[in-house]
C-alpha cells in the first residue's frame, strides 16, 4: 500500500481488523463517508422512499416561526451550532427566517471533514452575505469544550437527519452526556429522530429498489480495497435491510454470495467469509416519544418542546438541561 498513512489511515484499520475478527462479522458505517460515499448519501436524500430529509426539511419550513420563537426564548442572541451540517438545506431555511427577522446570531458548523465545511461556508456566504460563520474543523466535543466560555449567548446545538440513529443507544447516551457537559444550564440541543411507524415504509427506506443503499454499503468495501489494500470483489456480496418493529431497528448487512477469502494488506490479514455469511454494516434506531424521553432524561436532559411533521413520521426535539430554572 502506497497510499498515505494518516492517522486516520491507521485507526480505520484497526476497526476494520477488530470488526472483521468479530462474530458475527461488522464494519463501522462512520466510514461510509469517502467523497463517492457523501455523494452516494445525496442521492439516497432524494430517493422517494428515503423519506426522513423530506419530513424534515418540511419541518423546518412549515414551522420556522415556531422554532425561531423556541430558540430565542428568554434569549435575544444566539449562537447556533451545528453538528455535521452536510449539505445545509435544512438550516438555510432557518437561517434565513432569522436574517429576515434580525435575530443577532453567528453560525458555527463544525464537521470532521475540512471539504465539507469549505463547500458549506462559501454556499453561506453567497447566500447570506449578512451571516456571521464560524466553521470548525476537528472532533465534535473538543471544539464544543473550546466554545463553551467563548460568549455567553445561548448555543443551540443541532445535530440533525437522525445522525444519531446510527449510534447504538449506549453510544448514544454516552454523546448526549458529553455534550451536556460542553453546555450551560441556558443553551439548548435540538436533536432530529426518525419516529417508528409503518415498518414497511422503514424497510423501505433501506432497500431501495433502484439499489442506491445497495451501492453505498458496498462502496466501504471499495473504500477499503484502496485504502488498506483489500481484494474486496463487490459482486460477491449483496446488500441486505431489515426492520425488528421490537426494537425499531433497522438493519442493514452484506452477505456474502460464495465462500470466500479476503486479504487486506495494511493489516496483514486474510479473512474467511462462509457461503450467506453477514457483515453487520448499519444500525439505524427509530423511536417512539418515549424513547426520546427517556434518552433525554438518562442523559441529563428533558424536552423542551417537540416538533413533528404533519404525519408523524419524524420528530425534531428541541431538549433543556435538566432542572434547568425555566
Ligand atoms: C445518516 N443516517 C442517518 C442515514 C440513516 O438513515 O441511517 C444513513 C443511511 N443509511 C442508509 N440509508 C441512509
Amino acid at each position: 500500500m502506497t497510499a498515505k498513512k494518516s492517522t486516520e489511515m491507521s485507526v480505520f484499520g484497526v476497526d476494520v481488523l477488530e470488526g472483521l475478527s468479530s462474530t458475527p462479522k461488522h464494519l463501522s458505517s462512520r466510514y461510509f463517508y469517502d467523497d463517492e460515499g457523501s455523494r452516494l448519501f445525496m442521492e439516497i436524500m432524494k430517493l422517494p422512499e428515503y423519506y426522513l430529509t423530506k419530513a424534515e426539511f418540511r419541518i423546518f419550513s412549515e414551522q420556522t416561526r415556531e422554532i425561531f420563537e423556541s430558540f430565542t426564548s428568554g434569549a435575544d442572541s444566539i449562537d447556533l451550532i451545528e453538528l455535521g451540517a452536510g449539505d445545509g438545506v435544512k438550516t438555510a431555511v432557518l437561517i434565513r427566517y432569522f436574517l429576515e427577522r434580525g435575530l443577532n446570531f453567528n453560525y458555527s458548523p463544525i464537521d470532521i471533514s475540512q471539504q465539507a465545511n469549505d463547500a458549506l461556508t462559501s454556499r453561506f456566504h453567497s447566500e447570506f452575505p449578512s451571516l456571521t460563520i464560524n466553521p470548525h474543523t476537528g472532533d465534535y466535543f473538543k471544539i464544543l469544550g473550546s466554545l463553551k466560555d467563548g460568549s455567553d449567548r445561548r448555543k443551540v446545538v443541532m445535530f440533525l437527519g437522525s445522525n444519531i440513529g446510527n449510534f447504538h443507544r449506549d453510544s448514544a447516551i454516552n454523546f448526549f452526556r458529553e455534550l451536556r457537559q460542553s453546555l450551560s444550564e441556558q443553551d439548548r440541543v435540538f436533536v432530529g429522530f426518525d419516529m417508528q411507524k409503518d415498518p414497511r415504509v422503514i424497510l423501505s427506506a433501506y432497500d431501495d429498489p433502484t439499489g442506491v443503499t445497495a451501492k453505498f454499503n458496498l462502496n466501504l468495501l471499495t473504500r477499503i480495497n484502496r485504502e488498506l489494500g483489500g481484494t474486496f470483489d463487490t459482486s460477491k456480496f449483496s446488500h441486505y435491510a431489515h426492520y425488528r418493529p421490537i426494537e425499531c431497528a433497522a438493519r442493514s448487512f452484506l452477505i456474502s454470495r460464495e465462500r470466500q477469502t479476503v486479504t487486506i494488506e495494511a493489516i496483514d490479514r486474510t479473512f474467511l467469509f462462509e457461503q450467506w455469511e453477514p457483515i453487520f454494516m448499519e444500525i439505524s434506531q427509530k423511536y417512539t416519544r418515549t424513547m426520546i424521553e427517556e434518552m433525554a432524561g438518562d442523559s441529563g436532559f428533558e424536552i423542551e418542546a417537540d416538533f413533528f411533521d404533519g404525519v408523524n413520521f419524524y420528530n425534531n426535539s428541541l431538549w433543556r438541561p435538566k432542572g434547568h430554572a425555566a
